[in-house]
């Protein structure tokens, strides 16, 4: 019989902090409760089969770890009954959690959400990482500018567990020792799979000085320091060739032990694994899983590539160009050198079959293509939204498509519900089941259900108060961290995401300007609406600072005047990361995913904000599209041109973002204002004349292009919320018809097309 677990935590706080639970402090309740969930972890069943899917990334954005371990340990309830009974909040308790940030964004939380939807399908599948000492860059505000400090995370006791495993990897310059941590993974009401990141032995943290700096010479010492912020000006950098051939090193080395633990031939690996390429950053393994089965295990090379091949598959993240991860042969060469003439036969086979320079490994300028190894030496290429992948297949990667048809398949991102349903809307989760059973918490298509309630007051009025009491949390939550006090009864309008231009917070930015003007013109809202921002810029991306500086002039600015504060809040949230992000979501209204159409590849916070009942306004962009399908045109507002006008406009490089400036006065007097009077007193002249200045002369993104229709599309939008019978359909809609979001479906996929575990 297992003790009970008001029992096991009392033993715990006993021996740990000779308290009780009613004394103990919440940290230390805190780390006794990470204790006994370990525990109760490491009891369940390891989930196995012949064949195992590795996932090798960079990042794995985890969040915070405990509410979601409870859920699927099944035992939330009750852990929080038993600390209730003690006086305590499991809530409160949660916040002495430290966040792993090891992600910068999208990607590395799609690692995070496919590891949970892989344990909860009962699929066997671990993730490979590094294990970075400090997360993404902690953001703070200072004079309105980002200033971006370490961002440590872990303690004494944390999720993770050392391991005995250790391995060598030889640099061109030295050789260095690696230690595996383990975090356990638990299915929703499921087994137990495996994340593990490596660490460098000898790392150090004593190197990291003031703010992120730190030797960048010493490799045997902050290889694992840091994680790079997703940054192209970042991409030349030759620490990061170091991170990824560690990463990479041992996980093949990981693999290939585990696979001879179990007696397998590797001459058939690609029965028993599965290797799935998050984006470009760990390609290297393809070549290193060479080197390894040549020199060591006696294979031909002829073998090795052909096994290999049949073993790892490639998931592009971008169609941004500029983003596409290529390094000077030159670089590999000092970094990896027993890699590169390993390089240079993939090569030279490829460029003995095909001549099209578009399509070489290493090219005119001895630049290695990563995606090039990828497409040849893999044996799936997937996009992540359909728009996407149709475009990687007519445009962006076409001759690879011309050459592999059959690789090419879609497999659109999701997220998992357990952590952006069921953890971070507990109220709402509970209303879904009183309304249509708890079956949608396995089988998340049965959400449509809530479509038979469409027309039911009761619910409707429930999804209403749900979003309000939301909102009336996080504008608590708000006056708390950023001092800024916020009406729940106005539109929350909420942009969260990493700062780039194709995202076109800028385009948000002009609107609130516009606004702004409006309301000092005497054209007031007949709702106050709260704008909310949250994001990092990468620390050498100097446009995002400036937009960043812009929102936060403009909150100042807007925040500060009697005449239209009453009508309009600007809040720039400091330090979004997923813990944010569980907040923001439930408590949205209208979820801005405005990117330049074509450029955003999936979006997956799209999802999490429909899922949770905002209404999106949005462009044909990303899952964007597939949102509005499954919507239909009464549940959503797009906006602004289509991707194939985009992708004309880049062509023919036909676009003048003066052109816009000129011919609308509405354009002219919101860019204006950036370097006008009253910006100017708030905020930085270097700044905003610098954002002024690529607005008019550049807008590689094409912000004046969709300006107009916006700012139309987005006053109908608020309009339509006064109607709140109809707005409250929009949300019951949007919530039932998320279903195919969720990360169990794309997982169920991937095995059924890619991995075919089972
Ligand atoms: C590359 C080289 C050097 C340093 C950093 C990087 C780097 C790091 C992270 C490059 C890119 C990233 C992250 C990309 C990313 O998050 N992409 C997003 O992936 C999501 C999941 O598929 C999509 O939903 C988003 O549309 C896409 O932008």
């Amino acid at each position: 019989m297992e003790m009970n677990l008001e029992k096991q935590l009392e033993k715990l706080t006993k021996a740990k902090y000779g308290k009780s639970i009613k004394t103990c402090t919440d940290s230390q309740l805190y780390d006794c409760v990470l204790q006994l969930t370990k525990e109760q972890m490491a009891g369940k069943p390891a989930i196995k089969g012949k064949k195992k899917v590795y996932y090798i990334s960079m990042e794995f954005l985890i969040g915070k770890l405990l509410s979601n371990n409870l859920i699927n340990l099944g035992i939330y309830e009750e852990l929080s009954e038993v600390l209730k009974k003690n006086g305590k909040d499991l809530s409160v308790i949660e916040e002495a959690e430290p966040e792993p940030s090891l992600g910068n964004g999208g990607l590395g939380r799609l690692a995070a959400c496919f590891l949970d939807s892989i344990a909860t399908l009962g699929l066997p599948g671990d993730g490979i990482g590094l294990n970075y000492h400090f997360g993404l860059f902690k953001q703070v505000f200072q004079d309105r500018l980002q200033k971006a400090e370490k961002n440590d995370w872990i303690e004494k006791n944390s999720w993770l567990n050392k391991t005995d495993t250790t391995f060598e990897v030889c640099f061109g310059d030295k050789k260095v020792t690696s230690v595996l941590y383990d975090i356990d993974v638990i299915g929703y009401e499921n087994g137990r799979n495996t994340l593990h990141l490596f660490d460098l032995e000898t790392v150090d943290e004593g190197l990291v000085k003031k703010g992120i700096d730190f030797d960048k010479k010493k490799v045997d010492k902050n290889l694992t320091l840091f994680l790079y912020p997703d940054d192209s000006d970042e991409a030349g950098n030759l620490l990061r060739i170091y991170q990824e051939y560690f990463m990479v090193s041992n996980g093949a080395q990981f693999i290939i032990r585990e696979l001879k633990e179990q007696g397998r031939n590797l001459h058939h690996m690609d029965k028993y694994v599965a290797i799935q390429i998050n984006d470009t950053h760990p390609t290297l393994v393809i070549p290193e899983l060479i080197r390894i089965l040549t020199w060591d295990e006696g294979f031909t090379i002829e073998d090795a590539v052909k096994v290999v091949s049949k073993t790892c598959a490639y998931t592009n993240h971008t169609i941004l160009a500029e983003a596409l991860e290529t390094w000077p042969l030159a670089y590999i060469e000092q970094v990896v050198p027993q890699l590169v003439p390993i390089i240079k036969e993939l090569s030279a086979r490829v460029a003995k079959k095909y001549k099209n320079p578009k399509v070489q490994i290493i090219d005119a300028e001895k630049r290695v293509h990563m995606a090039h190894i990828d497409i040849h030496y893999g044996y799936s290429v997937n996009g992540v939204a359909a728009i996407h992948t149709d475009i990687l297949k007519d445009t962006e990667l076409h001759d690879f498509y011309e050459i592999y048809p059959d690789k090419f398949n879609n497999k659109t991102n999701g997220i998992t519900f357990r952590r952006w349903l069921l953890s971070c809307n507990r109220e709402l989760a509970a209303l879904l089941t009183d309304t249509i059973g708890d079956g949608y918490k396995k089988d998340a298509n049965e959400l449509e259900k809530l479509l038979k309630k469409a027309d039911d007051e009761k619910v409707l009025d429930a999804i209403e108060s749900i979003k309000m009491q939301k909102k009336e949390a996080l504008a608590a939550y708000i006056k708390e961290k950023e001092g800024i006090e916020l009406d729940p009864n106005s539109i929350f309008d909420i942009q969260v995401k990493r700062l780039h231009e194709y995202k076109r917070q800028q385009m948000n930015a002009l609107y609130i300007i516009h606004k702004y003007l409006e309301i000092k013109g005497g054209k007031k809202p007949v709702r106050p609406i709260t704008f909310i921002f949250g994001a990092k810029a990468a620390p050498a991306y100097v446009i995002a600072r400036d937009i960043i500086h812009l929102l936060l002039v403009l909150s100042e600015i807007v925040n500060k005047d009697p005449d239209v504060s009453p009508y309009m809040k600007v809040v720039m949230v400091e330090n979004y990361n997923v813990s944010y992000a569980e907040k923001l979501i439930p408590a949205c209204d209208v979820s801005e995913q405005i990117s330049l159409a074509s450029k955003e590849a999936s979006g997956t916070g799209n999802m999490k904000f429909m899922l949770n009942g905002a209404v999106t306004l949005g462009t044909s962009d990303g899952a964007n599209v597939e949102i509005h399908q499954l919507v239909g045109d009464d549940n959503i507002y797009i906006f602004g041109e289509k991707s194939d006008v985009v992708i004309k406009h880049y062509a023919k490089a036909d676009y003048v973002s003066k052109k816009y400036y000129k011919k609308s006065p509405v354009i002219k007097r919101a860019v204006d204002f950036i370097v006008g009077k009253q910006a100017m007193k708030v905020g930085h002249k270097e700044n905003l004349e610098r954002l002024y200045k690529e607005l008019l002369n550049k807008d590689w993104f094409m912000t004046l292009l969709d300006l107009e229709d916006y700012i139309k599309v987005k006053d109908q939008m608020f309009a339509d919320y006064e109607d709140r019978e109809k707005w409250k359909r929009m949300m019951l809609t949007n919530i039932a018809k998320a279903g195919f979001f969720s990360s169990d479906r794309t997982i169920e996929e991937y095995n059924k097309d890619i991995w075919r575990l089972m």
